[in-house]
């Protein structure tokens, strides 16, 4: 009788194999997950024109007032959500790979316990592979497709937190076990271990090793556009990377923002009464403050900077808002979604909110917000508007 092929012979597979990755691929993911919906809470999705998640549901999980200092929060959360997250790539590629054969399991369902535990399965990894696929492709500034991606990072979040926490649930007692015997447990059906392993070409140690030193190498590649220093210039992967150290994210030809003449004033709207018009000259002469305050990208990215300019809240108050709860700020720039945003009443008040006018000690450039742009601390990099044109305050 000629032999099934079988195709899954790696010695290296089991319970204790999977156990290990998974259990190390579980505080990565964690720590992205975490950082992922507090990012979420930080774009203050639900004021104003801020998100595109569906408005006026009555299920808003995961907000709160996200502080305005320390200023460097928004870098860290970022950074860590972004530099975990592709880290974790070789160690997620090396998990799917451990569980391959369960994918061509025969019978493809033995009972509903495992019908369940295939679907949630299902759930996980097309989840894992959506998240990871979006926030890279996001990263990378690559859009190829046509959904909105804060919305489908964020529902597809949802899908895959729950996938994982069911997973965990129901593969925990395994794991403990995997853990707890020296070596691999005998299987059942659709177990791990091959029947009839071939002779190994590398050990477990060695395939752990690589996986490390893979995950090293991508650390290596991107970490630099967070952290900065020398490690910038290796950031070879982050197209904010290699060298850089103050990235244009959108350029004023981009957003068709054109040269900004002499003429141009900030209008100050108070509960919908235009009440005053500021030329820079005019903003010029009102208090200056200077404050080293960085751009942290929802991409990764993030850059610290000497901003100077006039106070959000001496604005509010030079309009004769000074208890104003929030304000909406408009760009210039004719369209886009990023043309616009709502600030909270603790961004708004915080001591190191700016309306900047230069950076560094010299004029804003064009393509960082010239004539004026916002400077928040720890606010998300896209709410940091450009080119400000109005200032609604309510
Ligand atoms: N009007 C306007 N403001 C904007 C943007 C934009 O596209 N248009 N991009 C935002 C994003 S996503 C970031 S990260 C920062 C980047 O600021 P920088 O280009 O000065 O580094 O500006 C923000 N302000
Ligand atoms: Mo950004």
């Amino acid at each position: 009788m000629p032999e099934l092929p079988q195709p899954w012979r790696s010695p290296l597979r089991g319970p204790r194999l999977t156990s290990i990755l998974g259990s190390m691929l579980l505080v990565l993911v964690g720590v992205v997950a975490v950082t992922g919906f507090l990012s979420h809470a930080a774009y203050n999705p639900y004021l104003g024109h801020n998100a595109v998640i569906p408005r006026g549901q009555d299920f808003k999980p995961f907000t709160f007032t996200w502080p305005a200092s320390p200023s460097w929060l928004y870098a860290l959360n970022q950074g860590l959500h972004v530099t975990v997250g592709i880290v974790a790539v070789p160690l997620l590629l090396a998990k799917l790979w451990s569980v391959i054969p369960r994918l061509f399991e025969f019978p493809p369902v033995r009972s509903v316990a495992h019908l369940f535990e295939r679907v949630t399965a299902l759930a996980l990894v097309g989840g894992a592979i959506f998240q990871f696929g979006t926030g890279i492709f996001d990263v990378q500034l690559y859009y190829p497709w046509h959904f909105n991606f804060v919305e489908a990072h964020y529902y597809g979040a949802w899908v895959f937190c729950s996938a994982l926490v069911l997973h965990v649930g129901t593969k925990f007692p395994v794991m403990v076990k995997a853990f707890r015997t020296r070596r691999e447990l005998l299987e059942g059906p659709g177990g791990l271990v091959a029947p009839d392993p071939a002779p190994p070409t590398i050990s477990r140690r060695g395939f752990l090793g690589g996986v490390g030193a893979a995950m090293g190498g991508m650390f290596i590649l991107t970490a630099g556009q967070s952290i900065g220093g020398p490690l910038r210039k290796a950031a070879l992967l982050a197209p904010r990377g290699g060298g850089d150290d103050f990235p244009v994210n959108k350029t004023a030809a981009f957003a068709k923002v054109g040269r900004v003449d002499a003429s141009w004033r900030l209008k100050l709207v108070v509960n919908g009464r235009h009440v005053v018009s500021l030329s820079r000259a005019e903003l010029l002469a009102l208090p200056q403050r200077s404050y080293d305050l960085p751009i942290a990208c929802v991409e990764g990215w993030s850059t610290t900077q000497r901003w100077s300019g006039v106070r959000l809240a001496d604005l509010a108050r030079h309009a004769g808002a000074p208890n104003a709860s929030q304000v909406q700020v408009e760009s210039l720039q004719p369209a886009g979604a990023f043309r616009q945003t709502t600030l909270a009443a603790n961004e708004l008040h915080a001591e190191q909110s700016l309306l900047a006018l230069s950076v560094n000690g010299a004029e804003l450039p064009l393509d960082h917000g010239f004539p004026a742009r916002i400077i928040v601390p720890a606010l998300p990099g896209v709410h940091n508007t450009k080119w400000v044109g109005e200032m609604r305050f309510t």
